[in-house]
């Protein structure tokens, strides 16, 4: 009770912010996007990781308001970066369980859009295989009227959630993001190895792209291009970067 009521402090006290993590295209090495994540900075507790606070956020409502406030924040940084030049850069955003089942979810996005004038294709909305799976059914139809929104879909996570094949095709999907836990020994366990190629396999074969999250190592960068996977994120590109930063960044990668 006591963090749930330093993180309603947290929003009204602008206590809240965005790191943007840079995405890549492993081919062209181009840099294509950012993923953003909600970083709190407590006065006295110091930096509180979202796993903990996120849990908080979502049991004691305050996901609708701060999920807001990540989403216009997310949108206004991209359209400021289209306007310094970067027209192609795309955001993606996570969304919590309680966000992704809110009925009135689309609309609350449309207008977010609007807002901060960035159009709908820039955007990219990351649900995590497990929210998907607790209710297959409500998914289908939600992610049916976010891709006519315009809206895309990647799937967070992949790998640890137990996705049932057949909704992987019934889901208005646009991309995979590999976990970084089979990422990460990749050239030592032959059976993530495996995972990963599959993985990749699967997403080639469905239609949809594929992304691999946590790549830190060449070796790493080196195995996944010839595995064919499309995009890359993680500490051997960059560590989750403050917007300006992330700018800076952005001019060195053109
Ligand atoms: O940011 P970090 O590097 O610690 O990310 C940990 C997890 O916190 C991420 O995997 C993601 O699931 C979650 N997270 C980060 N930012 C957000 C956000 O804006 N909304 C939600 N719902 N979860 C987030
Ligand atoms: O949304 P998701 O659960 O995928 O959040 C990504 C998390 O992974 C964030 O906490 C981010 O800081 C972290 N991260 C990003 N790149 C790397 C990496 O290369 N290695 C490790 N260990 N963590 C990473
Ligand atoms: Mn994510
Ligand atoms: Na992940």
């Amino acid at each position: 009770l006591k963090l749930e009521n330093a993180l309603r402090r947290a929003l009204e006290q602008d206590q809240l912010s965005l790191h943007f993590q840079p995405q890549h295209e492993l081919l062209s090495g181009r840099l294509v996007g950012a993923e953003a994540l909600l970083r709190w900075k407590h006065p006295e507790l110091g930096w509180v990781p979202p796993a903990e606070f996120v849990p908080i956020a979502e049991s004691s409502g305050l996901i609708g308001p701060i999920g807001d406030w990540v989403l216009g924040q997310a949108l206004r940084q991209l359209r400021s970066w289209q306007a310094q030049g970067y027209t192609e850069l795309c955001i993606a955003v996570n969304l919590s369980a309680a966000q992704f089942r809110a009925a009135n979810l689309p609309e609350r996005v449309a207008e977010r859009l609007e807002r901060a004038g960035v159009s709908a294709a820039s955007l990219e909305l990351e649900l995590t295989e497990s929210i998907t799976m607790q209710d297959p059914e409500t998914a289908v139809l939600a992610m049916e009227r976010l891709h006519q929104l315009g809206v895309r879909v990647a799937l967070d996570d992949f790998g640890t959630g137990y996705s049932s094949l057949s909704y992987l095709k019934r889901f208005r999907l646009h991309k995979l993001k590999i976990d970084q836990s089979f990422v990460h020994d990749l050239e030592r366990d032959d059976d993530d190895a495996t995972i990963v190629r599959s993985t990749i396999s699967l997403a080639t074969s469905l239609g949809l792209q594929v992304l691999a999250e946590g790549v830190e190592t060449q070796a790493q960068h080196d195995f996944l291009l010839r595995a064919g996977c499309q995009f890359a994120q993680g500490y051997l590109y960059s560590r989750p970067l403050p917007a300006d930063e992330f700018s800076r960044y952005a001019a060195r990668c053109m």
